[in-house]
């Protein structure tokens, strides 16, 4: 490794030990081992995988035939909308579906209620993703030719850009209904728009601001038309925002009401006036609560009224029924492989090699294939130096420092990522990742990548640059004038990853005279640190728009007051951003502004250069996830990453997998019911 001073050194014939022990100079970060994903998608266009058109005849499920013969449902035909949405057999991969049996899910995380708009969480593990259908859809890009790689259509079944491209028009499906017979209209996306999106005193659960929709005006035009009108032409990356996490309306004809816009008596009122014992929400999605008992079980029933068919007129799901066990992450492995839970995101490289050892067996219940190395962590240091989050004077002091670049190199020169990475597996698994845009990936350079590698001396020389020296001689660097600088360090404490990758974070820190303390909090708690900003430095394992770039695009940097997840506008809603940010905002608002690939590809260069010279974000380590799925389900997808543009629960179309009837495993908890009333207790018989 040479030293760049030592060079200067023998070259101004000075000697090198004279020179105070300079830095490593930065490098481009070294070749992920070989790691063959098993498995590859089949490749296909979006209109391969569905369409939306009306069919001459529709079925249903026997038992639920018997609640239109009570008098209790309309007719299957009216219950479905004008045109439904068709999933072609063709992309089915076990071809037509039959009706019966379950999906039993295992999560790490509890329902707080079901105001999603509000921004409660569901638990995660695919609750969510399965309840709040949006109006596009990317989960399933990841098997979408790059020559046709835009939006999938969902409750947005069609859209077009004006000729000046600043007013997109949006068509909504025609005729679908919610899970309780109510209408799904403009109704529900205005609502949603104006007054959960445009609300500054509503957050929905994924954060999405008017930003997300390029600060967008919405207007409606009839039931089922609406457009958006933008300040610049063609800002198609909202079309990808419109996607889970994002444009995934609620049903305003429960909402509204309990809004303080429209009669509701306060905004805490409206978070909350969806608690989680409160049954039978109303969904868009292919199944409804029905039940929950806290800490043990969530029960999901078919939505008689889903808007979703296949080719012979089957409507969906196959799946009556959905289970979501509340237990957690490490259980959701073990109880997939073991057979007694149906599906799992292995995303715990700590538990590979024990999920690899029992999956191998050909007696193993379940099917274990690895994707892409696309779960990647980070270590975010707080950049707001104005007071997001109300620091106290300890705190002020570090994110002074966290904004300053060369206290930002010490800690990566601090950082061994090869030993970080085998700290979790041994094997091909781990690769030291710099941050920013991930190897491997569309946008992805190696070239523009910069990479500050481990070395303690460097790391030391950098910290005293920053101005901090050990002054007392204890092994620790003080504060200008003061004590120990102690760093807390915040991570999520449900995933022992998150823990072990804190824990060696922390002690290489100690390595290097920097004293970090851990605070581990349990998943909402984590999530409203990352949110509020409560945090000196924080791991997380980072989202989708640092491995697609095109989906989530503005969480990519601060181009809007709360879209960057470690810099957001204080409570007067101002943002401090240093240089190399104002230059990753501009580069980002160029990228969404562009319809030249060759020009977005340039952009992200650029974007990719500025983020890692300057460590936005510290990278950690990346790493392939695997996808555990119970061998008696078919129409799982071939190569389904766990992570890409969303999780595998939205990848794998749950909709339309199902179980042979020879494989059913009898394991429903509520067979033949169907969701109740909204607010009703629970599911329902025929009779
Ligand atoms: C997958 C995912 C589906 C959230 C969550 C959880 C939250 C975060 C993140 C993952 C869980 C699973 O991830 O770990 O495999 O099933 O749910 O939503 O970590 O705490 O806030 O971003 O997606």
């Amino acid at each position: 490794m040479i030293r760049r001073a030592a060079v200067a050194a023998l070259l101004l014939g000075v000697s090198a030990m004279a020179v105070q022990a300079d830095v490593v100079a930065p490098t481009t970060p070294p070749d992920a081992p070989k790691f063959d994903a098993q498995g590859e998608p089949v490749f296909v266009n979006r209109s391969d995988i569905y369409e939306y058109k009306a069919l001459p005849a529709y079925n249903e499920p026997a038992w639920v035939k018997a609640f239109v013969d009570a008098g209790k449902l309309p007719p299957v035909a009216e219950r479905l909308p004008k045109e439904p949405l068709v999933y072609k057999t063709a992309n089915e991969p076990d071809g037509t579906g039959v009706y019966g049996d379950v999906m039993r899910h295992v999560i790490g995380g509890r329902p707080e209620g079901w105001n999603f708009w509000a921004g409660q969480s569901y638990g995660w593990g695919g609750i969510d993703i399965g309840l709040v259908e949006c109006l596009t859809r990317t989960g399933p890009l990841f098997e979408v030719n790059a020559t046709d790689l835009q939006p999938l259509p969902n409750l947005a079944k069609s859209w077009e850009w004006s000729a000046d491209g600043k007013t997109l028009t949006v068509h909504l499906i025609e005729g679908a209904k919610w899970s309780d017979g109510e209408p799904f209209t403009t109704a529900d996306t205005e609502f949603y728009y104006n007054d959960v999106v445009g609300d500054p005193n509503v957050t929905p659960l994924m954060g999405a601001a008017p930003e997300t929709y390029s600060n967008g005006v919405y207007a409606n035009v009839d039931d089922y038309t609406f457009t958006l009108t933008f300040e610049t032409p063609f800002p198609e990356s909202v079309l990808y925002n419109m996607a889970y996490g994002n444009f995934c309306p609620g049903p305003a004809h429960l909402l509204k009401p309990q809004h303080p816009k429209y009669g509701g008596k306060d905004y805490e009122s409206f978070q909350k006036a969806f608690p989680a014992d409160y049954m039978n929400f109303p969904s868009m999605g292919a199944w409804v609560v029905v039940e929950h008992r806290p800490d043990d079980i969530v029960v999901l029933r078919r939505n008689p009224y889903y808007w979703k068919v296949d080719e012979a007129g089957n409507q969906l799901p196959y799946l009556d029924e959905m289970q979501y066990r509340l237990s957690t992450w490490a259980d959701r492995d073990v109880q997939a492989v073991a057979g007694t839970g149906d599906f799992s995101n292995l995303e715990q490289a700590e538990n590979y090699v024990e999920a690899l050892k029992k999956a191998a067996d050909p007696a193993s219940p379940a099917k274990l294939a690895f994707g892409p190395r696309t779960i990647g962590y980070s270590l975010y240091p707080n950049l707001s130096g104005n007071g997001w989050g109300e620091p106290d004077a300890n705190s002020q002091a570090i994110r002074e420092l966290n904004r300053n670049l060369d206290f930002r190199k010490a800690i990566s020169y601090g950082l061994d990522r090869q030993r970080l990475g085998e700290s979790l597996v041994k094997g091909p698994f781990t690769t030291p990742y710099p941050g920013g845009i991930y190897a491997g990936t569309s946008y992805y350079d190696k070239d523009s990548t910069v990479y500050y590698p481990f070395d303690v001396a460097s790391a030391k020389a950098e910290l005293e640059t920053a101005g901090l020296t050990d002054s007392d001689g204890n092994g620790f660097v003080n504060l200008p004038g003061g004590g120990d600088l102690n760093v807390t360090l915040v991570t999520q404490s449900d995933y022992q990853t998150d823990k072990n990758l804190a824990e060696g974070v922390v002690a290489m820190m100690g390595d290097i005279g920097l004293k970090v303390t851990l605070s581990a909090l349990a998943g909402k708690d984590f999530d409203n640190a990352r949110d509020s900003g409560k945090y000196d430095w924080i791991i997380i394992r980072n989202g989708t728009e640092l491995i697609t770039v095109v989906s989530n695009t503005t969480a990519l940097a601060p181009v809007g007051p709360t879209t960057d997840v470690n810099h957001k506008a204080n409570g007067a809603g101002e943002l401090d951003l240093l240089d190399y940010e104002k230059d990753m905002v501009d580069t980002v608002n160029k990228f969404i502004a562009s319809r030249d690939p060759a020009e977005r590809k340039d952009l992200m260069k650029h974007y990719q250069n500025v983020y890692t010279t300057n460590l936005d974000g510290i990278g950690l380590t990346a790493y392939p996830g695997a996808l555990i799925v119970n061998k008696r389900f078919a129409n799982i997808p071939a190569g389904a990453p766990i992570f890409m543009y969303n999780w595998a629960e939205d990848n794998i179309m749950r909709e339309r997998v199902y179980v042979p009837a020879d494989k059913q495993i009898g394991a429903e908890l509520h067979p033949n019911t169907l969701p109740g009333a909204p607010g009703s207790a629970g599911p329902v018989t025929a009779n």
